[in-house]
């Protein structure tokens, strides 16, 4: 394979799963525990706003708790070698954790945004958060308590970011999805997208995703094991 010049990188909550963050459709994953549309939806949020900040506050502490693995790191350090030589990495996650960036990447687009941002739907202001919400929390920016929110996109929501990440997908020259079940839209359509502008694709996963059959080549495994052996192999070629 040429050497690629620019290098899309979708991942999913596999690539966090050994940092002790639970992935979501897993065998014992958050929503076999816990049904995601009465948590993760802006109706749940009005119909029971305690109990979603309850469910997010307990997912907050656990990413500030949690540490970056090898591969973040090693998605970190292909970032640099092929800026070093000219190409680039568009890193694209449905992940909410800061996981990337924790390990170095530098540009990271959070297409179903971050936990630890809050938003007020009173004045929209955005702001970091690392402390618990509750519905007696007061807006920095307007003062107004009740209305702060996770700065996160819940199903039903317009995902971030996804006119750059569309243009970054039809730049690409390799696609590749780390540790995504292919489940959610428009995410899990972005493979197939791929595929029809003839880029090449790769998934690096544990087992086969729901989309695996859009792939042109597939490494099995634990992220923190086939991710920097991927790495090292691709800025070898
Ligand atoms: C939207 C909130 C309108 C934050 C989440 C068609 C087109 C467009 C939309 C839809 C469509 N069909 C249906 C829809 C609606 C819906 C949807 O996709 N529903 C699904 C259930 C069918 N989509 C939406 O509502 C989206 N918004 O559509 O807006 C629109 C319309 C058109 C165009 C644009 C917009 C909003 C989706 C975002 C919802 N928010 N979470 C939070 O609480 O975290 S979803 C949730 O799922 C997380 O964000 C998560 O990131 C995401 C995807 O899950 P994965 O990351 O893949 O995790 P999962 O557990 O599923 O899989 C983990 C994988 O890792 C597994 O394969 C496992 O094998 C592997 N693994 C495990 N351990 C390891 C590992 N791999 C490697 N190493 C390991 N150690």
């Amino acid at each position: 394979m040429n050497s690629p010049q620019r290098v899309f990188v979708l991942t999913g909550a596999g690539v966090s799963a050994e940092s002790g963050l639970g992935t979501f459709r897993d065998r014992g994953g958050i929503w076999s525990r816990f049904d995601p549309m009465q948590l993760a939806t802006p109706e749940a949020f009005g119909r029971d706003p305690v109990l979603v900040h309850e469910f997010y506050n307990l997912r907050r502490r656990g990413v500030i708790a949690a540490a970056p693995n090898a591969a973040h790191t090693a998605l970190a350090h292909l970032e640099s070698r092929l800026q070093q030589r000219g190409a680039s990495l568009f890193l694209c996650t449905q992940n909410v954790d800061d996981l990337h960036e924790r390990a170095g990447s530098r540009t990271v687009s959070h297409m179903h945004g971050e936990i630890l941002e809050a938003r007020c739907l009173g004045c929209e202001a955005v702001m970091p958060w690392r402390e618990d919400l509750s519905l007696e929390t007061p807006c920095p920016a307007c003062g107004e308590a009740g209305g702060l929110r996770p700065d996160i996109v819940w199903f039903g929501e317009m995902p971030k970011h996804l006119d750059i990440i569309g243009a970054a997908l039809r730049e690409a020259d390799l696609f590749v999805a780390i540790g995504t079940s292919g489940a959610v839209y428009p995410a899990a359509g972005y493979v197939a997208q791929a595929r029809a502008l003839g880029i090449r694709t790769c998934e690096l996963n544990l087992e086969p995703s729901d989309n695996a059959a859009h792939f042109d080549e597939a490494r099995y495994g634990p992220a923190s094991v086939v991710v920097p052996e991927f790495i090292a192999w691709l800025l070898e070629t």
